[in-house]
């Protein structure tokens, strides 16, 4: 039997990778860390969490135990007592579960050919290299390290006259596209907590909401994306009587988050109110927007902004 301390500490795992290792929900894997302060995994430049092989291994053991009868604070106890004195519990095998096969190229290495294949308008290879994503990497590996550099570069090269518009249309409509498909691909829990995502009046950079949107979704929430540029009557009106448990809006301009000011305001005064929670470019970096709209920013980062939609749903939960 391999002891648990035979396993590199190396960080190479995100949660989803994790998740998809383990079985256990991201959002459960975030509130054992919190709660019990069991793992603390290594942050990325971009703050992604990264786990070890130790901590995947450490995370099997635990769900073993947990699977047995044994509460999580007992089973993380069980595990410090037995560290404590230097006796690292034996690895427990792997269940079979669907694993991500090994990637032909790294993450920046499939941004480049992306990009290629969508400034040549050649959709065939760009829907093949979406096919080779989704087999090899988790979504916020693709979403943050891929899906995003490649629409960076589309903008830059516009900005510099060396692509049409024509060209940055049809590349931002073909990831549209598959985001949705996507989006539609997870089943709709009509009992689960709900989140309606959209963008701010006269925002039509809708990808950010949009990759929430597939994320929100794939942690199991109910998820309905309403897409760019929402009137803001319209979307009280549609909360009135559709009662989500929070409204996530989007803004890249400080005039489209401005037009956002008076949302919460009028969002409160519904039986029950919607949490609300803005994010986008419009508010990272730029305090004075984030004052200016009444309302949670989420940040920048996905992953954080997960965590923290989960905690205020339980914790409106039990208000
Ligand atoms: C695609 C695109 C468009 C498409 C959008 C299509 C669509 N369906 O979404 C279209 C053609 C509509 C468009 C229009 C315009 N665009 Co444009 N666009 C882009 C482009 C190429 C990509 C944007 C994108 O989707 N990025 C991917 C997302 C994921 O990244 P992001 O938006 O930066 O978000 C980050 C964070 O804010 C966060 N985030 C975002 N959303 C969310 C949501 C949640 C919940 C969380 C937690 C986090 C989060 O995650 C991201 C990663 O960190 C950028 C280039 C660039 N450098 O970004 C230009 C860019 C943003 N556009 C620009 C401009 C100027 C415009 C126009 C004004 C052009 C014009 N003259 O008409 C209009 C504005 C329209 C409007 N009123 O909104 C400028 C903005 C410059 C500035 N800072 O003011 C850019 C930077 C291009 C450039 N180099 O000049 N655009």
């Amino acid at each position: 039997m391999t002891s648990i301390i035979d396993f590199s500490d190396e960080p190479r795992y995100t949660i989803k990778a994790v998740s998809v290792q383990t079985g256990i929900r991201p959002v459960t894997l975030r509130a054992w860390e919190r709660r019990h302060d069991l793992l603390s995994p290594h942050r990325s430049d971009n703050r992604y969490r990264l786990y070890s092989e130790r901590d995947v291994a450490i995370l099997r053991w635990i769900k073993s135990r947990v699977d047995g009868g044994i509460s999580i604070s007992n089973a993380v106890v069980e595990l410090r007592q037995m560290t404590r004195s230097g006796i690292w519990p034996d690895a427990v095998p792997a269940a079979p579960s669907r694993t991500l096969s090994q990637p032909k190229a790294t993450p920046e290495t499939y941004t480049h050919w992306l990009y290629d294949a969508l400034i040549n308008h050649n959709e065939e290879r760009a829907s093949e290299i979406m096919r080779e994503l989704h087999a090899s990497f988790d979504l916020i590996t693709i979403f943050i390290r891929i899906l995003s550099p490649t629409l960076i570069a589309i903008g830059e090269a516009w900005y510099r006259g060396e692509i049409r518009i024509t060209t940055e249309h049809y590349a931002s409509n073909f990831l549209r596209a598959k985001l949705m498909s996507l989006l539609q691909a997870y089943p709709t829990r009509r009992n689960a907590p709900y989140i309606q995502l959209g963008c701010a009046p006269t925002e039509q950079h809708e990808l950010g909401s949009l990759m929430m949107a597939v994320l929100l979704r794939s942690e199991g929430y109910r998820v309905e994306y309403l897409g760019p540029d929402l009137p803001i009557e319209d979307l009280v009106d549609y909360a009135s009587y559709e009662f989500p448990n929070m409204i996530v809006m989007t803004a890249s301009t400080e005039l489209s988050a401005f037009e956002m000011r008076r949302l919460k305001e009028k969002l409160d005064q519904l039986t029950p109110a919607p949490l609300l929670a803005y994010a986008g470019s419009a508010f990272d970096h730029n305090p004075k927007v984030q004052s200016m709209v009444p309302g949670l920013y989420l940040g920048e980062n996905f992953e954080d902004a997960i965590e923290t939609i989960s905690e205020l749903l339980q914790e409106k939960e039990l208000a």
